[in-house]
């Protein structure tokens, strides 16, 4: 009989796997040429203005894995699903705007917005990189030497949906999200560039076709052409990187979005058959995937770190995601959000009283007409006198 010695790739491969990560393959640490060429495109043309960081510096470093570590070899692309059991009961497709039936914090009364599926759980910057560590710390043993390693997860220069691709994890969709073939595009992708020569994967044959459902849906119209996302349109970026504030004419756009969106990927039609995730860690926390809006108006400093602790959501800092808060509670309409919006406009950081003043003004009625024509006289912030004059007169047209 042969002794037939799994190959290191294999062995690597199935390490990951128990490790808890859903996919793994492997590409070699040759420069993503395509990538660059159009990373630095969209540069140029405006696409990614917004994100200061992201110059055409960091996208020649981000496409070259060698850059990062100079005597890389290969790159192995891992994906984790976070799609959790809570998931397959949800229909997050359709717009609610009342707190979730399946969360059992909800208490259902007031008008409640969505954060996007991948924050419903805990940070996964910390939960995967402890993982990355755990695979890179067992790669000796596999190969029987030292290894050199850097790895990433959305925290460094790296491609990580080029990588992915290349590696055959999946395939670009439309949308830019990296689709795969087991589950779909709710993952997270992470690297680990390595010193080691490995046989590598090939890209997978599989395209989106003729359909375009993400590009007809994406509520903004970011999604400019197939595989182009203008960032300063997308939903994501507006409510969880923008600091200022949100350009007047997409905030009717946003919906109930207070936290990311999931608009392209819970249209696409590859998502249906996506399997769950293994981890933990990103069940959806209660009270996460419909929260109630009018009580986060009321966090300080002190009870937002607690209440989003371990958790993305903190990215958008308080005033973020109040700011959202109040676009959210404008889109949903409902006079009975009117009070706690009249509270915000009288007491908060001028960034979040402006969206309340919009919010007022589209709910409209005697008591938001009477809250704007207050806050005018007391107010001194110029840009909130603005906001609320802009307010009124879009009441006094919608009285017309
Ligand atoms: C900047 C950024 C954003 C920005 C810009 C989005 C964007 N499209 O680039 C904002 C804040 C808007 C954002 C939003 C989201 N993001 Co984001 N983001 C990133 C980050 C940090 C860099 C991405 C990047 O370089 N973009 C630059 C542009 C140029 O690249 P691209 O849009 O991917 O376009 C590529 C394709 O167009 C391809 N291409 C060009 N021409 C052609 C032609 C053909 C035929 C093909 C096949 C491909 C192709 O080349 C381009 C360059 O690689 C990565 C992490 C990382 N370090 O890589 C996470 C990352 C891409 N984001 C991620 C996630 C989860 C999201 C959101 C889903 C979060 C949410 N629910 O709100 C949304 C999705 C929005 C969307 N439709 O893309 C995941 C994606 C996972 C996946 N399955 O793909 C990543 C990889 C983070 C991670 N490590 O898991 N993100
Ligand atoms: S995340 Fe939302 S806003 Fe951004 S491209 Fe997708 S559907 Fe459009
Ligand atoms: S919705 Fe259609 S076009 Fe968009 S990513 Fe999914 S399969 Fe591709």
């Amino acid at each position: 009989m042969r002794d037939e010695k799994p190959s290191v790739e294999l062995t690597i491969k199935q390490c990951a796997l128990e490790l808890g990560f859903d996919l793994v393959g492997i590409t070699t640490a040759e420069r993503f040429e395509r990538d660059e060429r159009v990373a630095a495109e969209r540069v140029r043309l405006g696409l990614m203005d917004g994100l200061a960081w992201y110059t055409e510096e960091r996208v020649a470093r981000m496409n070259r894995p060698r850059e990062l570590m100079p005597e890389a070899r290969s790159v192995i692309s891992m994906a984790v699903s976070y799609s959790s059991e809570t998931a397959s009961r949800a229909q997050d497709s359709q717009n609610r705007t009342y707190a979730d039936h399946d969360d059992p914090a909800a208490s259902g009364v007031g008008p409640a917005g969505r954060i996007a599926r991948y924050a419903r759980g805990d940070d996964y910057h910390a939960v995967i990189k402890k993982r990355l560590k755990s695979f890179a710390d067992r790669l000796p043993s596999v190969v029987g030497r030292p290894v050199r390693t850097r790895v990433f997860v959305d925290d460094g220069p790296m491609n990580d949906r080029a990588a992915a691709e290349r590696a055959g994890v999946g395939w670009f969709g439309k949308s830019t999200n990296i689709l795969t073939p087991t589950h779909g595009s709710w993952v997270f992708l992470c690297q680990v560039i390595t010193d080691i020569d490995l046989q590598p994967d090939s890209a997978l044959k599989k395209t989106c076709g003729t359909c375009v459902r993400c590009i007809i849906d994406c509520p903004t119209g970011a999604i400019v052409a197939p595989y182009t996302v203008d960032n300063g349109k997308c939903i994501s970026y507006l409510t969880i990187e923008l600091r200022g504030p949100i350009p007047r004419e997409l905030r009717a756009m946003i919906g109930s979005w207070v936290f990311g969106c999931d608009v392209c990927q819970d249209v696409c039609p590859v998502n249906r058959k996506a399997r769950l995730g293994r981890q933990p860690e990103f069940a959806w926390r209660s009270g996460f995937a419909a929260p109630e809006l009018t009580p986060l108006l009321e966090l300080d400093d002190e009870s937002f770190r607690e209440k989003f602790r371990n958790s993305p959501v903190k990215r958008a800092k308080r005033t973020g995601l109040q700011r959202n808060v109040c676009v959210a509670l404008g889109n949903i309409g409902d006079p009975a959000a009117a009070p706690a919006l009249i509270a915000t406009l009288e007491g908060a950081e001028p960034l979040v009283k402006r969206h309340a003043a919009w919010a007022l003004g589209r709910i409209g009625g005697e008591d938001a007409a009477r809250a704007l024509r207050d806050a005018l006289d007391g107010e001194r912030d110029a840009e909130v006198r603005l906001e609320v004059e802009q307010s009124l007169a879009d009441l006094r047209d919608g009285e017309l």
